[in-house]
Parts: structure tokens; C-alpha cells; sequence
């Protein structure tokens, strides 16, 4: 035994000299680091969970409000290069303020080293992502969108409790998904998502081997109230998933939340 694991010691060591002399070991390009932060806010006041339930905001109608929940998805994010090549990262994000670290994601599809000039998200799911069921990490935190009114998943949980006009503490669900009305007595659906492009208005950014780009989303929360339709929460706080009308507004309103955060850059 001992004679079997000296010789193949030695054709070891022979093999590995032999290498060393003839071949020059390949080097494995890595490819670059690249994450995703979302962070929120409130009009620029920073927004996390620390607040909840406890810091007061006034929204565009001047209605006073705490936030006690705020969840959403955001997929296929897609970069731009500055030559106007695109890399699809394809995948989802779900980001819950109460849980730190879902603000970061970090997509598994590799980015190659360039300059880019910005990013396009998807808000929620696209009709062929929206599927009922299909993701097992957000059936598990009550995700899935009713199929009464569409199925599929919600794209955002907004809830807090606001000041209403007889001077009550009412509690509001800003509940955002598929669009469903009812049309000749029957339900109809309508996919409510919407893809978004933030640019680097800074004009644009270096992804490059050996560092890792942190690739920094804003959410501006006020913009759900504000932009361009002013947002009542008298007349619009509860039972909004059903409400056709309700789901339209956000679609518009959601287009001005998102923006282009900067990139943070450090050596891997
Ligand atoms: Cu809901």
C-alpha cells in the first residue's frame, strides 16, 4: 500500500513539474461584481423601517400619514451600454423595508465591463412573468394576486394609517396589481405593470473587472400620492385591488417613483 502511494506521489510531482515547465496555467477572467441597492425615501428624508409607524408624512393633497408597511417587485433589469448594447438580467427583486437586507439583490446573469448609461426596470411582473403560483419564495410571504381579479402576484403592499377628513386615524392599503374591471357582467383583466428607463443623467458609469459596482435605485414613496394625479386618500385608501380606477392611477403615478441613484464603487 505504502509502495502504490509513494508512486503515485511521484507521478504527481513528475505530472505537476512537467506542467509547470510546459504550460502556462490558463488565468480565469472574472467577471465583475454587480448589485443592485433600492433605497427609499420620502420627498429626500431617507425612508426605512425605523420610521414605521411613527414618522408623519404630508402628502401632495396635504393629508398627514405613516407608513407601517412597504413591499414591492421590480424585474428584468436591464443595463445599457453607452454603445447602445443592452444586458438583460432577467429575474426579480422583492423588497421588503422591513427586512434590510432585500434592498440589496444581486442578479445571478453575468455583466461584462463597459460604460453604461443606466438601467431599465420593470415594475412588477410582465404578462409572461405574472404567472399564479410559480414562485415558491413569494407564495411564501402572501404575494399572489386573488384570480378573481386577475391572479398572479401584487407588485407593491403600500399601508399606513392617514389623518382622514373627520379628523380620524384611518388605515390605508395601497395595494398594486393587475388592472380587473367588471364589462357586461363578466370581469376583465388588464396587465398593470410598467417598464421604466433611469438614466445616468451624470453621463453614465464604468463597470470594470476587479471592483464591485453597487448600482444604487431611489424610490421617492411621495410620488405614489403626487405625480401627476393627486392622490386622495379619502377617496381612495381601501379596497383598491378590486377598483379598476385605482389600479390605472397608480400605473401612472409609479412612473415618476423610480430613479438613478448613482453607483458605489469598491476594490473586490
Ligand atoms: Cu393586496
Amino acid at each position: 500500500m505504502k509502495k502504490i502511494i509513494i508512486v503515485i506521489s511521484v507521478i504527481i510531482l513528475i505530472a505537476s513539474c512537467k506542467k509547470d515547465e510546459t504550460v502556462t496555467p490558463a488565468v480565469e477572467q472574472p467577471t465583475p461584481t454587480v448589485n443592485f441597492l433600492f433605497q427609499q425615501n420620502y420627498d429626500g428624508a431617507a425612508v426605512t423601517s425605523a420610521d414605521f409607524g411613527t414618522t408623519k408624512y404630508t402628502n401632495a393633497k396635504g393629508t398627514n400619514h405613516t407608513i407601517s408597511k412597504l413591499q414591492y417587485l421590480v424585474s428584468n433589469i436591464t443595463l445599457h451600454k453607452t454603445n447602445g448594447e443592452e444586458v438583460d438580467l432577467g429575474g426579480y427583486n422583492f423588497v421588503d423595508l422591513a427586512n434590510a437586507d432585500s434592498r440589496s439583490y444581486t442578479p445571478t446573469a453575468k455583466v461584462s465591463a463597459g460604460t453604461y448609461t443606466g438601467v431599465s426596470i420593470t415594475f412588477g411582473f410582465n404578462e409572461n412573468d405574472n404567472t399564479s403560483g410559480a414562485y415558491p419564495d413569494l407564495n411564501a410571504v402572501s404575494w399572489s394576486w386573488p384570480m378573481m381579479i386577475g391572479g398572479g402576484y401584487h407588485f407593491m403592499k403600500f399601508e399606513g394609517m392617514f389623518t382622514d377628513k373627520t379628523g380620524s386615524q384611518t388605515g390605508f392599503a395601497y395595494h398594486n396589481g393587475t388592472a380587473s374591471k367588471i364589462v357586461n357582467g363578466g370581469r376583465f383583466h388588464e396587465a398593470n405593470h410598467f417598464r421604466l428607463r433611469l438614466w445616468d443623467f451624470s453621463g453614465g458609469f464604468v463597470i470594470e473587472q476587479g471592483n464591485n459596482t453597487t448600482i444604487n435605485i431611489k424610490m421617492n414613496i411621495a410620488e405614489w400620492f403626487k405625480n401627476p394625479l393627486v392622490w386622495s386618500l379619502d377617496d381612495y385608501h381601501a379596497m383598491l385591488m378590486p377598483n379598476y380606477t385605482a389600479q390605472k392611477m397608480m400605473n401612472q403615478n409609479g412612473r415618476s417613483v423610480f430613479s438613478f441613484g448613482g453607483t458605489t464603487v469598491s476594490a473586490e
